[in-house]
């Protein structure tokens, strides 16, 4: 196949690859419908994809049992030293990893297709918008980045002959003999499992995987790890965020950016649907913020990324509809239950489900005694079907961000909500946001676990030196900075119920955020910030107790206190590099709490 580009650097970079991965043949991706569908026919022949019946243009993909979720443990960030990479990120140095991948790589698309998957992170020809370019061995990548990404020619006609973009190199790492039959989903075994990032010359090496964050480069490789030390150069944001818009009855619009960790309910709070009278909610993104400061001073958002890779297992038509109805059609289902009618099934979906395939290939029915979805199983859909998608989702400027909300999966000392004293406690709040593990990483053992910003697994460099980056924007934006809230959906009562309601009863915790950024409310002061007076917070209609609320909202400051060792210990790691404003925020963190 004649490459559809002049761009000097993308032959070059290609024709290096092949010789080193020695493919069958090379195939340049022109994002077109047809191309997704030979594709999809063509898995389904194999034995990789079924198709579903259900579900129209839909297709589900079982990946090897090892293969089910991002590899922390097998991510580097590979700075020039480690210092720059920092204590919470697996470092080595770049040579000595391009040696052993570069070994790996040899001659690993042997039997094999090699597919070029040119790609816009945003709408191209937006200001805050990026090229990718993809290689991959792997046809399920090609197709998942049709729907995550904007794919193809136009691209490449954007690109020109000497536009820039950001290399990504992913195999999964299974050559394949000559005459050697393949496998439904080949991978490598985990100690050769490599995801590896080089921010100093913004270049993605992943190699072993074929599974989500692993193997769809464009988004926690590029969209964050690569992207977050573009932005700290440059004087943006890529933040693992969604974006939505809240309009109020008389019609205020508010923009919002919320960080949760992996699979806290980033997607269900994208597509709320409130229950309070008047009040709307539209989508503009469910996982990554990029931000720049636009010309009137205020911090403007986009996503980056064009479709949904979402938790499947507690979607319902209770938890998130808007996410049910968008993957009705023209997505892609990954380690579910395909049911003995041909639709997909999971745990907690809400509807019943008389027995079929599970995620591994068995025979399954309810109340055999194990799960028939992966809990990480996902879906993959695009961002356009969401029935509450924003018409200004792709609004090449993006939307101008009003309120921040930092939070995590937290059963017991977290109240509901609390607010910011100002930009910088605001910085330490989502520094210090921590949350019980969920099954997005394989690799997660502890049972709290620091998630600052929700960019632990993201961050390409130095944590302390990004929140520095975060103190610097406030300065930056100044009085034009978005308010910052913390939330806590997840509190139970100490009999083990939840005090939340969860899902559209939030929208009432959004409604206070944006009267408290309209003056409207005052709330009062409390030692780890600023919670709703009393009355102030809308529980109109909602059948719940004083004594209910009171716990909800109860700050024990012993229990803060219990936590402050730990506190200490995190923040030691980052030695001297920690800012002088983070230690200063500690220092009056443990003065109000009273230490
Ligand atoms: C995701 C994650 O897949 O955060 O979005 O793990
Ligand atoms: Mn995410």
């Amino acid at each position: 196949m004649t490459a559809p580009t002049q761009n000097r650097k993308l032959l070059a970079w290609v024709d290096d690859v092949t010789r080193l991965c020695t493919p069958d043949h090379v195939y340049w991706c022109d994002g077109s419908t047809a191309e997704y569908a030979r594709f999809m026919d063509q898995m389904v022949a194999s034995g990789m994809a079924t198709k579903l019946s259900k579900r129209p243009n839909s297709y589900h993909f079982r990946s090897h049992a090892s293969d089910v979720a991002r590899v922390e443990d097998r991510t580097y960030i590979a700075s020039r030293t480690k210092d720059e990479a920092g204590p919470t990120n697996n470092w080595v140095a770049p040579e000595d990893l391009k040696q052993t991948m570069r070994g790996l790589y040899a001659g690993c698309m042997q039997g094999r297709t090699l597919y070029v998957i040119p790609f816009s992170m945003g709408v191209i020809g937006s200001p805050i918008a990026k090229i990718g370019v993809q290689i991959t061995d792997s046809p399920y990548v090609v197709v998942n980045q049709h729907i995550m990404t904007r794919v193809g020619t136009r691209v490449l006609q954007a690109l020109g002959q000497d536009g820039a973009f950001i290399p990504c190199l992913h195999s999964v790492g299974a050559p394949l003999k000559p005459g050697e039959q393949d496998v439904a989903w080949p991978c490598a075994p985990i100690e050769k499992k490599y995801i590896a990032h080089f921010p100093d010359e913004s270049l993605i090496w992943s190699y072993g995987s074929g599974y989500g964050g692993n193997a769809l480069l464009g988004k926690k490789c590029l969209a964050l790890r690569i992207a977050s030390v573009i932005a700290r150069r440059e004087g943006w944001m890529a933040e693992h965020m969604l974006i939505l818009r809240l309009t109020s009855p008389a019609g205020k619009r508010y923009h919002i950016a919320a960080a949760f960790p992996s699979a806290c309910g980033k997607t269900n709070l994208a597509m709320l649907r409130p229950t309070i009278p008047g009040w709307t909610c539209e989508c503009v993104g469910d996982d990554i913020a990029w931000m720049k400061i636009g010309p009137d001073g205020r911090l403007r958002a986009i996503n980056p990324e064009a479709g949904f890779f979402g938790v499947a297992p507690g979607t319902s038509y209770k938890s998130n509809p808007m996410a049910m109805d968008t993957i009705r059609e023209n997505s892609i289902f990954t380690n579910c239950v395909v049911t003995g009618q041909g639709d997909i099934w999971w745990e907690d979906m809400g509807v019943p489900c008389e027995g079929g395939t599970d995620w591994k290939g068995n025979p399954w029915t309810p109340g055999k005694g194990e799960k028939g979805a992966h809990p990480n199983a996902r879906f993959t859909a695009p961002a356009r079907q969401c029935p509450v998608i924003c018409p200004d989702w792709e609004d090449p400027a993006g939307v101008p961000i009003d309120i921040f909300i930092f939070g995590g999966r937290r059963t017991q000392v977290m109240p509901l909500v609390h607010e910011a004293l100002d930009w910088d406690h605001g910085v330490f709040m989502g520094a210090t946001a921590a949350s019980e593990p969920t099954a997005a990483a394989l690799d997660v053992k502890a049972k709290l676990r620091r998630d600052p910003m929700a960019m632990l697994p993201f961050c390409g460099y130095n944590v302390a030196d990004y929140w520095q980056h975060w103190f610097d924007m406030g300065d930056k934006l100044g009085a034009k900075a978005p308010k910052i809230f913390y939330v806590n959906w997840f509190r139970k009562s100490p009999d083990g119920k939840w005090l939340w309601p969860g899902f559209g009863e939030n929208g009432r915790v959004l409604k206070w955020m944006c009267e408290r950024t309209d003056g409207k409310v005052q709330g009062q002061t409390t030692p780890i910030g600023r919670m709703p007076a009393d009355g102030e917070f809308d529980l109109t209609g909602l059948p719940m107790s004083k004594a209910e609320w009171d716990e909800l909202m109860r700050v024990d400051l012993g229990a803060f206190k219990a936590e402050l060792t730990d506190l200490d210990d995190y923040m030691a790691q980052f030695g001297s590099r920690l800012p002088a404003r983070m230690r200063a925020q500690v220092a009056s963190y443990k003065q109000r709490l009273g230490d």
